[in-house]
Formats: structure tokens, sequence, C-alpha cells
């Protein structure tokens, strides 16, 4: 795979500052040497830069850095859209409204390519607020809904072929608030919470979903949010919520991911190098991606197992 390095150091998308040092983290802990130790072929794009913030406003006075948020998702939708036909981008982040971007470009690229796009959220939170109903103002919790096509994201730009609520898959979901709980229960989108993941494991409700993308030749984005991660493993986050992914079940996911081989872009949202322990959240990250490209302890070879 041509691995297509994108940093965006976005900040402004919540309140702990520190996501800006994201992308640099993740080559210091060595992403792209870990990507090409596999066989894949590397190349870093650098820090997205955004256009100077234009002054939008909205009558929610919660939202915070508007502006500066439509400028990222304008530019990483570029950016996004013009890697798509070169190879898979990997978007370093950045805190998650980075994918208000990300993902309207990769769906400006499925929708030119007429493939349907497919995207799993890999979160403790469903992120599934609109600009109107947020009430922490903190537009990191809004991508998922502004990709699934939810209305009132102006002044944002229209999301260019909103995903299907069947073509969406959440892991991980520990913390909702009412409003988006409001709004899920209205959409036909799976939420494998963690009450699912206890009581199924992980395997079951991703293979079904693989399979989906599989049958339909879809494009899948993967949205990874350190904080699907239990805090325990996984502390450089500005939103840690207990009770998450174990270690095993994060790179049991990934390499499920792997051999499926339908990934085609790849966000890594909210790590807040300022916070962490000695760099364990970064490398955790790099390492779990190596999963996600095919690392393995033991090549079985076959997926049948
Ligand atoms: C909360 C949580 N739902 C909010 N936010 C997120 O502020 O809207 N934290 N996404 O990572
Ligand atoms: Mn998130
Ligand atoms: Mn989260
Ligand atoms: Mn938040």
């Amino acid at each position: 795979t041509h691995c297509i390095l994108i940093g965006a150091p976005v900040d402004e998308g919540q309140r702990v500052p520190g996501c800006m040092m994201g992308p640099s983290a993740y080559r210091v802990a060595g992403l792209g040497r870990v990507l090409e130790s596999l066989g894949h072929t590397v190349e870093d794009r650098g820090d997205v830069a955004p256009a100077p913030p234009a002054g939008e406003t909205h009558p929610n006075s919660a939202i915070h850095h508007l502006p500066e948020v439509v400028a990222w998702t304008n530019a990483l939708s570029v950016a996004g859209r013009s890697a798509m036909p070169d190879g898979m981008p990997i978007f370093m982040g950045g805190d998650h409204s980075l994918a208000l971007g990300t993902v309207a470009g990769v769906a400006a690229h499925a929708k030119a390519a007429d493939r349907p796009l497919f995207v799993i959220w890999l979160d403790a939170h469903s992120d599934f607020h609109t600009p109107e109903t947020t009430t922490s103002g903190n537009l990191h919790g809004t991508p998922m809904a502004y990709a699934a096509g939810r209305p009132g994201f102006a002044p944002f730009p229209p999301f260019p072929a909103a995903v299907p609520a069947e073509n969406i898959c959440m892991f991980g979901i520990r913390s909702v608030d009412p409003a988006e709980h409001r709004m899920l229960q209205e959409t036909e989108i799976t939420v494998n919470d963690m009450r699912v993941l206890d009581e199924r494991g992980i395997v079951a409700p991703l293979r079904e979903f693989l399979d989906r993308v599989r049958a339909a030749n879809g494009l899948l984005h993967v949205s990874l949010d350190v904080d699907f991660l239990d805090p325990s493993i996984a502390p450089a986050v500005g939103t840690t919520v207990p009770g998450g992914a174990t270690f095993r079940e994060a790179h049991l996911v990934c390499e499920i991911l792997h051999e499926s081989g339908l990934v085609t872009s790849l966000d890594l949202v909210e790590l807040n190098p300022f916070l962490d322990d000695r760099g364990r959240t970064a490398k955790l990250m790099v390492d779990l991606v190596g999963s996600m490209m095919g690392q393995k302890v033991f090549d079985r070879r076959t997926r049948s197992f």
C-alpha cells in the first residue's frame, strides 16, 4: 500500500490544548518507519495549513472556534479528496473535528469513483451532535452527524454525499449525550456500545459489518479516537472515559481490519501528547496502525482459524 501521511494539527474542536502536537508525536514515534518495515511505501505530505478563518457565526453561543474549524474542514476535505486516488491517506490529528473535513474529502472521492462509502467509528463517544444541539460547544463532538448528512450544519459547506446510516458502524461507545441519543435512535446506524462488546465480543459485530462492505465493493474509512482505548493504556487524551477497549481488543480489531483488505483511509484523532506518559499513547497508536497494516506476531497465511 502507498501510505500518505497527512498532518492535521487541529486543536480548536475541543478545550484541552495539545492535540496540535499530535502529528509531531506520530512522526517521533516512528509511524512512517513502522509502515515501511511492513513493506509499504510512505509519503509524508506534511501538515495541512488552513486558510485564514473567515468569521462565520452561529446562534448557538456555546460554540467556540467555529471559523477556525470551518477553515480546517475546507482544507482537509481538499487534502483528503486529492490523496485518495494516490493511495491510502492516514490523517494524523489533531482533535476529532478534523473528521468533518477528512470524511468529506473521502466521500467526495467515493462519489466521483461511484463507490459506496462505509465508516467505522472507534470511539468512546458517538460524536453525533450538530452545531445546533451541542451544549459543550466542542465541535469535535459533531463529525459523525455531519457525515451522516444530518441537517443543521450551516455554515459548514454541504456534506458532499451523505454516508447512508446502514454504512456506519460505531465501536466502543460509552458516552452519549441526550440529544445525540435521540438522534441516533432515529437512524439505522449500528452502535456497538460497550454492552454489545462485553456480551458478544468485538469480532462478530466487526465481521458482520466488514462482510457488508465487501459485498458492496465499498470504500472503508476508519476513524480511530484515542479514547476508544481504556485510559489505563492510553492516557494522552483530553476526554478520558473509563471502561474502554483493552490492548488486546484494540489489536484484534486492527488485525481483522488488515485481514479484510478493505480499509482505504484512516483518521488518528484526539492524541494530546502534552498529557502523555513518556510517549506511551503515541507509541500504542503507532503499534495499532502497524497491526492495521499487517504487523502480526505469527503469520498464519489464512484468515480461517
Ligand atoms: C461530548 C463528548 N459528547 C461533547 N465529546 C467528545 O462535548 O459533545 N469527546 N467527542 O471526545
Ligand atoms: Mn471522537
Ligand atoms: Mn471520543
Ligand atoms: Mn468533548
